[in-house]
């Protein structure tokens, strides 16, 4: 009865069975079980104890039991939450997860068609660098063909113009040649029968010629010897070489011949004395320029030379040269 009395206050009704609504029906989980297990050996120990001071302390206990029940509920609606919390947390990274994943994929797909394509692309690049670097080489190769073909052209053009030239040269040369043949033949031609008119003249000019010095005494010798031999080819003919008497008779004989020819004077007997071989005295004397010089000491026979002037043409040679001579009778 006194335990009655002390608690008044206490709902033991809403303890009598924990786990229970008031309706007696059951309606708690694993945590709830074990509070009422410990609210039953609670009251187990209160019975057994109905003391006062056991009330008191099983109200006291009592207290204690809702506020940690109190507590034990905050904590699990806490834990709740944060797993409620972990849980969608979980799902968000799942969910990222699963997004980045197909992210991954995707990139990755993109990136291999990347790759793909750069390498197509590095494929195609270098088809067309080795094309483009053919191209460079063949148009080279056509500048180099082009700039020698255009030599060549240059070369044959100016060797066609030289030979067209030449040619036309030689064709006018040839041309002058032929009109110079034609005039030298009408030139030939006249001149042969010139020349054929003039030995026929001459011919008889030295026919007369001769009959005239013979009748002056004059043999003109068509030969060559030393004065010594063709004095003596004189004498053998019972005359003796020619003695100029006078100024006329030097230039009868200079006038008929045309090279050197001896005549009748030396110094061979006595030298610096020029003597006649008919012993005559030497009054006209026709000498040429300097002379007699008596070169080197070995001039002692005179010829007549008549390419010098007529009346300065003697000179002393030696007497061993050979001449054509004058025999006189
Ligand atoms: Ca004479
Ligand atoms: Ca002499
Ligand atoms: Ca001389």
């Amino acid at each position: 009865m006194e335990m009655d009395r002390l608690q008044p206050d206490i709902k033991y009704e809403y303890c009598d069975r924990p786990g229970e609504d008031l309706d007696g029906n059951e309606n708690f989980g694993g945590d709830e079980k074990r509070l009422f297990q410990l609210w039953s050996n609670i009251k187990a120990t209160v019975l057994k104890y109905r003391s006062r001071g056991f009330m008191v302390s099983a109200a006291c206990l009592g207290l204690i039991c809702v506020f940690s029940i109190l507590v034990l509920q905050i904590q699990m609606k806490a834990e709740s939450d944060v797993k409620s919390s972990q849980k969608n947390i979980l799902q968000e990274f799942n969910e990222t997860i699963n997004l980045l994943q197909v992210s991954y994929s995707r990139l990755s797909t993109e990136k291999d068609q990347l790759q793909n394509d750069c390498r197509t692309d590095k494929e195609i690049k270098l088809s067309y660098m080795n094309k483009v670097e053919k191209l460079n080489k063949t148009i080279n190769d056509m500048q180099d063909s082009y700039s020698r073909l255009t030599t060549e052209k240059d070369q044959l053009q100016n060797d066609c113009r030289s030979d067209r030239e030449l040619k036309l040269s030689y064709v006018n040369k040839v041309d002058e040649l032929n009109k110079t043949i034609n005039d030298n033949q009408v030139s030939y031609s006249r001149l042969t029968s010139e020349k054929d008119q003039l030995q026929n003249r001459f011919n008889s000019i030295e026919a007369e010629l001769k009959k005239r010095n013979s009748e002056k005494g004059y043999s003109f010798i068509d030969d060559k010897k030393t004065w010594t031999e063709s004095r003596q080819f004189c004498r053998d003919r019972g005359g003796d070489l020619l003695v100029i008497n006078s100024v006329e008779e030097q230039r009868y004989i200079s006038s008929v011949f045309q090279e050197g020819v001896w005549i009748g004077l030396s110094d061979i007997d006595n030298e610096g004395v020029m003597k006649w071989v008919d012993n005559s005295a030497l009054t006209k004397q026709f000498w040429g320029q300097g002379e007699p010089n008596d070169d080197r000491g070995k001039e002692d026979c005179v010829e007549l030379s008549p390419k010098k002037p007529n009346e300065k043409n003697w000179n002393d040679i030696p007497c061993s040269e050979k001449r054509k001579w004058i025999c006189e009778n």
